[in-house]
C-alpha cells in the first residue's frame, strides 16, 4: 500500500507505541499531535496541528493509506472539553480523509462507550452484545465516534475500524486490568490488523489481551487478524496480594466500564474551578 499511516496522537502514550512498532510491520508513519514529538525516529515525517482544525486536517492526510486517529481526551472531563476535542475532533478526521481521498480509518473507541453494561452470566461478551451504553460524556464521544464511522462508510465508502480499547497501559496496575489490559504490543498487533484486514467495511472489536480474566469476546479482533501474545495474569499474584482478590459483584468488576460507572466519575468533579 502506498503513503503513510497518519498517526493522530503521535506524541501520546499510545501514539508512541505505534511510532514504535508500525514500521516494524511495513507502515511508514506521518506524526501528528497538537504538541511536537520530542524522540523523532528515522523516516517519520512529523506535523504538529490540533485535529478540530479542518483545512489543517485536509492537508496532513493528503497521500495518507490510512488514518489511526488516537487523539483526543483519554478520559473523563467536562462537556465542553469532550464535545470539542473528541467528538468536533473525530468529525474533522473523518471528513479529512474523505475530502482527502483516504480509503480506511482507525478509530480508537474505548469500552466506556458500552461502560455500563453488566458481565454476562457466563461466557464472553461479544461486541454486538454491547451496544451503546456511555458511562460518561467521555463514553458518548467515542459512541459519537463509532457512530460517524458508521455513517462515514455508509455514506462515502470508507473502510472504519473502532477499537473499543480496554486499559493500554505499560502493564495493568489494579484487579480490573488483569481482565482489560491491552499491552503496547498488542496495541500494535491490533493496529496492524485494523489496517491490513481485507474491506472490514464498519467494524467494531474490543481491543484487550489475551488475558485469563477477560470477559470480552477476542473473536471478532482475531477475523481481523489480530493475534494477541501477552496475558495480564503474568501480574495477577503480585496485584492481588495488594489489592486482594477481584469481587465479581462490585461494579467495578460487574460493569464493563468499571470504574467510570461509579458516582465520583460523574463530570460534575472534573469541572474546572
Ligand atoms: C479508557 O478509555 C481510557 O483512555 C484509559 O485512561 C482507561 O481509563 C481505560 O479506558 C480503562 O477503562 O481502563
Amino acid at each position: 500500500m502506498s503513503g503513510p499511516v497518519l498517526v493522530t496522537g503521535a506524541a501520546g502514550r499510545i501514539g508512541t507505541w505505534l511510532r514504535g512498532g508500525l514500521p516494524e510491520r511495513g507502515w511508514a508513519v506521518r506524526c501528528l499531535d497538537v504538541v511536537p514529538v520530542t524522540d523523532v525516529r528515522p523516516g517519520e515525517e512529523h506535523l504538529v496541528a490540533d485535529i478540530t482544525d479542518l483545512a489543517a486536517m485536509v492537508d496532513a492526510t493528503e497521500g495518507a493509506s490510512a488514518v489511526v486517529h488516537m487523539a483526543g481526551i483519554s478520559g473523563e472531563s467536562t462537556w465542553p472539553a469532550i464535545s470539542h476535542a473528541n467528538i468536533e475532533g473525530t468529525y474533522c478526521v473523518l471528513e479529512a480523509a474523505r475530502r482527502s481521498g483516504v480509503p480506511r480509518v482507525v478509530l480508537a473507541s474505548s469500552n466506556h462507550a458500552t461502560g455500563y453494561t453488566p458481565r454476562p452470566d457466563g461466557g464472553l461478551l461479544r461486541e454486538v452484545d454491547a451496544p451503546p451504553r456511555p458511562d460518561t460524556y467521555y463514553g458518548v464521544a467515542k459512541v459519537t465516534m463509532e457512530a460517524l464511522g458508521s455513517l462515514y462508510v455508509d455514506r462515502y465508502g470508507l473502510d472504519v475500524v473502532c477499537l473499543r480499547i480496554g486499559s493500554a497501559f505499560p502493564e495493568p496496575t489494579s484487579t480490573r486490568q488483569l481482565s482489560t489490559w491491552l499491552s503496547p504490543a498488542d496495541t500494535v498487533s491490533l493496529v496492524d490488523a485494523a489496517l491490513k484486514a481485507p474491506s472490514p467495511g464498519f467494524s467494531v472489536v474490543w481491543g484487550v489481551s489475551n488475558n485469563t480474566r477477560r470477559w470480552w469476546d477476542l473473536t471478532a479482533a482475531q477475523a481481523l487478524g489480530y493475534e494477541p501474545a501477552d496475558d495480564a495474569e503474568v501480574y495477577a499474584e503480585a496485584l492481588i496480594e495488594v489489592h486482594g482478590e477481584p469481587d465479581l459483584g462490585d461494579p467495578v468488576h460487574g460493569r464493563v466500564g468499571g470504574e467510570y460507572t461509579l458516582p465520583e466519575f460523574d463530570a460534575e468533579n472534573f469541572e474546572k474551578p
